[in-house]
């Protein structure tokens, strides 16, 4: 013999079967891949990776660790941070792709080069 509010609660049970089934499939779909930020650090009068592959629209942030300032400057010119003070930092938007080696205006032999795909 059914107790009473049996039938409610299979049907609670069903549905709550059915939402964790629709978020399942949710967790499957692919997003939109998110604009990441990735890090470069200057240190030791380098830039730490020198290399470094973004995706258009990510987010690039130098962080000076070192005691003197620094610049991230385009050999291009799409972009020049001017002077980082140590400890400080400077964000760039990857706006155009290509191939962009860059170096400190302060320190012609500290270079780098950003790539974005
Ligand atoms: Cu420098």
């Amino acid at each position: 013999m059914a107790l009473p509010g049996m039938g409610r609660m299979r049907l609670l049970a069903g549905m709550l079967a059915l939402a964790g089934c629709v978020l399942a499939m949710g967790a499957t779909i692919p997003a939109p891949a998110a604009a990441a930020t990735h890090t470069i650090v200057m240190e030791g009068v380098a830039f730490v990776p020198e290399t470094l592959t973004v995706k258009q629209g990510d987010t690039i942030v130098w962080v000076n660790k070192d005691l003197f300032p620094h610049t991230a400057t385009a050999q291009d010119r799409r972009f020049d941070s001017g002077e980082i003070a140590p400890d400080a930092t400077w964000k760039y938007i990857a706006t155009k792709k290509g191939k962009v080696p860059y170096v400190c205006a302060l320190h012609p032999t500290m270079k780098g080069t950003l790539v974005i795909e």
